[in-house]
């Protein structure tokens, strides 16, 4: 590629500049960022490339020579005694490799240098001082030089000392550190701002800098925000311990709840593994971390170390992949679920965000999309965080182009033609099509061959759409009447192939009373109540016999979901389709005993499986510790009695770690489990 002229790289210079600055705007003087922070991460780090090769261009009004933008006018601004400075930012192990190097060729420092290893939060900046332990003032970090003193609103905050205890504190005290919004307290606050058609934020951090920002502390004063100290900064009257982790201890006998993830590494190694270890537990964290800092440990050697212009050289934040980014909304297309129900799907120019390429959103409903005034074309950003579907979050108005389309819902389902009808009280619209739409039958037979439910191996959703287009099936029941020759037809597929579906059809017709009705498909019957139905019932006729006020003893069951099962057994062709299932050979064993009539040694214990297992799939251990009266959680929290954890256990065993959980591998699984098999059949 020929080299840039000097003109066109000014060009670029100066419009990365603008963008910057107007992003700086957004985000600290109307607390209403229109892009993500890595957008804004990438913007910055090219302007500080090129700056960097061709340093004669740089200019002092350049964001690269200051810190950040400028504080808000409604509050007072006050200069940092000591500069607030921020983080240079590590991407990759090897930035983190280069940065230890630094240090040591700086240092002249032969051996491996002690690192302190805190989770970076995503939250705001903040400096609080003490005078004689009372706390006099607050100032946000504002531009780095200067900040906005908002002591009103930081006072409300229950985390946040007014008054430090004991008495051996410096007679003049600066703590810095970070206040945060957890993330329960997140979408308690947007639930609740939903309910009342208010405006809700896009994450949590946003929500802490709104919540900071009010004029009336009594508003803040109801927000759930909290503090993480992470460092001093001036102090006056008394020494402080010689080590960065020492300093915290301080901090924690002064009244500063410490972070519950900090930790000392005695090398970059070390270091690295931690951040490993904190991407795997990201999302079960209580709070929401863009990376994780290391500092460097030893008080005198920071001070050897010293600053560059923006930030310290001891410190470093290595950064986890965004949960936000940006990317355009291309098309919306509707997608009818197996009971009916229409919903609006985002298609996505493919983006990486949280890990993997992301090219579909849920858009929800209506209210949804009226909520994001989102339109055909728009720049939105997306957010995947965890396991969590990804979802957009905002639109970036002022990049939306002129021909934008206004995203209308179809009249008639887009599979079948039938139509589509809003639903009293729900924001959704319904085919009315029932198992006349194709895509409600796709859905149904995907659902009833589906791992929970009669768990047929190899036949997946490609292969039931083309069943399904093929007019070879249009019940669940007719998979049974399937042929090898119908099956080795199809493309893709061959003799083997067809073989082995129609072994795993064969297989899957012994099953049992609770698979059965799940995989009825029966609206709001998941699997639990579907358990709960088969344990209370024990034989399908009973059920099917059921009138709605017996159906509400069952544990689970409200008016709402006793409806439902009798409206689906009272139709005849539902009924004709479980008989002739039966009739084709699909068996369980007839009277199955109710949970409660079987010895319960695992009654009240609550057990979360992760990780792989040899002997058997987390859904067969799951059965398994049921069968003994377990309760089988997918999350774990204080309440969890002990976890199973195969190899592969990633962010569930860290918090039972954490949160001093038991912890079973697969062989204690196993004893426990042959171990009441012994009792079990003793009792019997
Ligand atoms: C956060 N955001 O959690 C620092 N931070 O240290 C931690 N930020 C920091 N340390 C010096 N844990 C400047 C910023």
């Amino acid at each position: 590629m020929a080299p840039k002229s000097s003109d066109s790289v000014i060009a670029d210079i100066n419009w990365l500049r603008d963008e910057i600055n107007r992003f700086n705007y957004q985000y600290y003087v109307l607390d209403d960022p229109s892009v993500p922070d890595a957008e804004y991460d990438r913007l910055f780090n090219q302007l500080k490339a090129i700056e960097s090769e061709q340093p004669s261009l740089i200019t002092p009004d350049s964001p690269t020579q200051r810190v950040g933008a400028m504080p808000l006018a409604a509050f007072k601004t006050v200069a940092h005694e000591k500069p607030m400075l921020s983080l240079d930012n590590a991407f990759a192990d090897d930035d983190l490799i280069a940065f230890d190097k630094r240090l040591k060729d700086r240092l002249e420092h032969a051996g491996d240098i002690e690192y302190a290893c805190e989770p970076k939060l995503d939250g705001i900046a903040i400096s609080l001082l003490y005078e004689d332990g009372l706390l006099v003032r607050a100032l946000t970090r504002g531009d780095g030089l200067n900040g906005e003193d908002i002591t009103a609103n930081v006072r409300t905050i229950k985390t946040v000392p007014l008054k430090l205890y004991g008495d051996d504190y410096p007679q003049r005290l600066e703590v810095r550190g970070e206040i945060f919004m957890p993330k329960a307290g997140f979408a308690a606050l947007n639930d609740a701002a939903r309910a009342a058609d208010e405006k809700i934020f896009v994450n949590p951090r946003n929500a802490a800098a709104g919540s900071l920002r009010q004029l009336d502390s009594r508003i803040t004063a109801k927000r759930p925000l909290q503090l993480c100290a992470y460092s001093v900064g001036i102090h006056e009257g008394q020494a402080l311990p010689a080590k960065h982790t020492d300093i915290l201890l301080s901090l924690k006998r002064w009244g500063f709840a410490p972070n519950d993830q900090l930790q000392v590494a005695s090398s970059i190694a070390q270091c690295i593994a931690y951040h490993q270890r904190l991407g795997d537990a990201r999302d079960s964290l209580d709070y929401d971390i863009d990376g994780v800092v290391f500092k460097v440990n030893n008080i005198n050697q920071q001070e050897e170390l010293g600053f560059v212009s923006r930030a310290p050289r001891w410190a470093i934040a290595y950064k986890f992949p965004a949960q936000e980014e940006l990317t355009t909304l291309e098309a919306v297309e509707f997608q009818v679920g197996r009971t009916g129900s229409i919903t609006p799907v985002a298609r996505l120019a493919p983006v990486f965000v949280g890990g993997v390429t992301v090219s579909n959103a849920t858009l929800h409903n209506r209210d949804e999309i009226a909520r994001l005034d989102v339109r055909v074309g728009d720049t939105v950003i997306v957010r995947r965080a965890g396991d969590v579907i990804p979802q957009i979050v905002a639109v970036v108005k002022d990049r939306r182009p002129v021909d934008a389309a206004e995203i209308i819902f179809p009249a008639q389902c887009p599979a079948c033609g039938s139509p589509a009808t809003e639903v009293p009280g729900e924001a959704a619209i319904r085919c009315e099509g029932g198992l006349i739409c194709p895509a409600q039958r796709k859905e149904a037979i995907c659902h009833f061959v589906s791992r929970k439910a009669l768990d047929v191996d190899g036949l997946g959703d490609k292969l039931v759409e083309q069943l399904v287009d093929k007019s070879l099936i249009t019940t669940v029941a007719d998979l049974f009447t399937l042929t090898r020759e119908q099956l080795a037809e199809l493309p893709r597929m061959g003799e083997k192939s067809a073989d082995n579906v129609l072994a795993a059809l064969n297989a899957s017709k012994q099953t049992s009373l609770a698979r059965f009705i799940y995989a009825l498909g029966i609206r709001e019957v998941g699997e639990a109540t579907a358990r709960n139905l088969a344990g209370h019932f024990g034989q399908l006729d009973a059920l099917a016999q059921a009138d709605e006020e017996v159906l509400q003893q069952v544990d689970d069951v409200g008016p709402v979901v006793a409806h439902f099962i009798r409206d689906f057994f009272i139709a005849q062709e539902n009924i004709d389709i479980v008989n002739r299932l039966r009739e084709l050979g699909v068996h369980w064993p007839e009277q199955e005993i109710s949970a409660s009539d079987k010895p319960q040694p695992l009654a009240e214990q609550t057990v979360v499986i992760t990780g792989t297992l040899e002997s058997m799939s987390r859904d067969q251990a799951g059965e398994k510790l049921r069968a003994l009266g377990a309760k089988v959680a997918g999350s774990v929290s204080k309440k969890t009695s002990f976890i199973v954890a195969g190899p592969g256990a990633g962010s569930k065993l860290t918090k039972a770690e954490a949160l001093g959980v038991k912890v079973l591998n697969e062989a204690d699984m196993q004893a426990l489990l042959a171990e009441h098999a012994a009792t079990n059949n003793n009792s019997d």
